[in-house]
């Protein structure tokens, strides 16, 4: 009831850090463009496979300044059960998703206050989401109405020929290819979700368009993890070229960022020969880290951040850099610009991360020697519950469904799902 929302509206109000005031509202009425990379672990970044880069192309971005891209490290996915759904979901409402299933599947008929939505009812932004799947996928085109996304472009807005579909769908290639034409026609400025998918478990390939070698595990998805990997960074490098060519490249924010995990525990021997290192259960929350890349118009790339983040930070950042309070949302994330950004990642399982140590299945360790903390501190007590209470406090948002009871300022409208249609595309 009310009595809920406003104790988890107390803690998000005491969570909040306000924003680094050169960067507010610096990319308002900019065009953004989010890539989603399927499966994309950040130990692909730099990683040699036989000498040679997997993925050349996101390198660059990380390592030439002049490309205006800040790269954060330390960066995780905070996903569960929902994998691709539940990141979608914490990217654009700064919640988390459930402890089981998929919040995208059950709770699509919730009350959200979502970023699409937001910017849209504040700034005029056009929401599009772009992913060469079929639209039920996830429940997808029932919670996007929820979500405020105005337009969905999937498998019927796409040649989705033998050739070129693999796996779930779409190839990622003729993906992007054929989005820009309808990225084109957008109504600006726009928010675009370009979601891949070529890169997804279990890695498949066709042998003429993998472009290095696998790895040599002996672990068949593994192997091919890397080739997959270098597909996307391929499609990638592309889709940048044609976003130059069309114009929509020099005066857009862009974010790049990885949705989850994609080798799972159960390849942790072939992981050891990949990272060279026994897989405990540390080293495997260190490998939930996924990319998070963003270049601002106008604004110099900072090169690598090191500031220990997760996804439901993405969402408040963005609203900050369209110049809109964040403030008056209920958002678990904090601005990643801020002075008072707060580096403390919890996962969906109630482990979590900060810069010195971690909570991993019951246990701290410290991380620079990477021994358990025998004698964790009572600060470090007192964040573990903190990280079950803001998970709990989130699930009861998603479960009472108690955004219906928050109005974030005068401003807002509930959004009406008889607005938002899907339509096949007309032939
Ligand atoms: C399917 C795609 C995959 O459309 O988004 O979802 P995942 O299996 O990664 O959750
Ligand atoms: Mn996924």
């Amino acid at each position: 009831d009310s009595n809920d929302i406003t104790e988890v509206q107390n803690y998000t109000k005491a969570k909040y850090a306000k924003p680094n005031e050169e960067l507010f509202g610096v990319a308002k009425g900019k065009n953004v463009i989010k890539i989603h990379l399927e499966s994309f672990q950040s130990f692909l970044i730099d990683y040699k496979l036989n000498g040679e880069e997997v993925t050349p192309f996101l390198n660059s971005l990380v390592h030439d300044q002049n490309k205006n891209f800040t790269y954060f490290d330390n960066f995780f996915h905070q996903t569960g059960q929902g994998k691709t759904a539940d990141a979608e979901l914490i990217m654009d409402t700064s919640l988390y998703g459930l402890s089981q299933g998929s919040a995208f599947s059950t709770k699509a008929d919730n009350t959200y206050q979502a970023l699409p939505a937001i910017i849209d009812q504040q700034q005029g932004y056009t929401s599009a989401v772009f992913h060469g799947d079929g639209k039920s996928f996830w429940n997808r085109d029932n919670i996007y109405k929820n979500l405020g996304v105005n337009k969905f472009y999937y498998d019927s807005y796409y040649d989705m020929s033998e050739e070129n579909t693999i796996n779930y769908g779409l190839k990622d290639k003729p993906f992007f290819e054929e989005s820009v034409p309808y990225l084109k026609d957008l109504e600006q400025p726009f928010y675009a979700h370009m979601m891949t998918l070529t890169h997804h478990h279990p890695y498949l390939i066709d042998e003429d368009e993998a472009t290095i070698e696998p790895a040599k595990t002996g672990d068949p998805s593994v192997d091919r993890y890397f080739q997959t990997a270098r597909y996307l960074d391929e499609a990638l490098e592309q889709f940048f070229k044609d976003l130059k060519e069309a114009g929509l490249y020099k005066d857009s924010v862009i974010m790049i960022y990885g949705d989850h995990y994609g080798i799972s525990e159960n390849h942790n021997r072939a992981m050891k020969e990949i990272t060279g290192k026994e897989i405990t259960p540390l080293k495997n929350a260190e490998l939930q880290r996924v990319p998070f890349m963003i270049k601002i118009p106008g604004v110099d790339g900072q090169g690598v951040n090191h500031e220990y983040s997760g996804q439901t930070d993405v969402m408040p950042t963005l609203l900050h850099l369209l110049g809109i309070k964040a403030q008056d949302y209920i958002l678990f994330g904090t601005d990643l610009f801020s002075k008072d950004h707060k580096e403390f990642v919890p996962f969906r399982n109630g482990d979590f991360v900060t810069p010195k140590y971690s909570y991993v299945n019951g246990i701290f360790y410290d991380n620079e020697s990477k021994k358990k903390i025998s004698e964790p501190t009572e600060d470090m007590l007192k964040t573990k519950e903190k990280a079950l209470h803001e998970l709990e406090l989130s699930d009861k948002v998603l479960n009472g469904n108690l955004l219906r009871f928050y109005t974030p300022n005068k401003e807002w409208e509930p959004v009406d799902t008889s607005e938002y249609f899907y339509p096949e595309k007309k032939v």
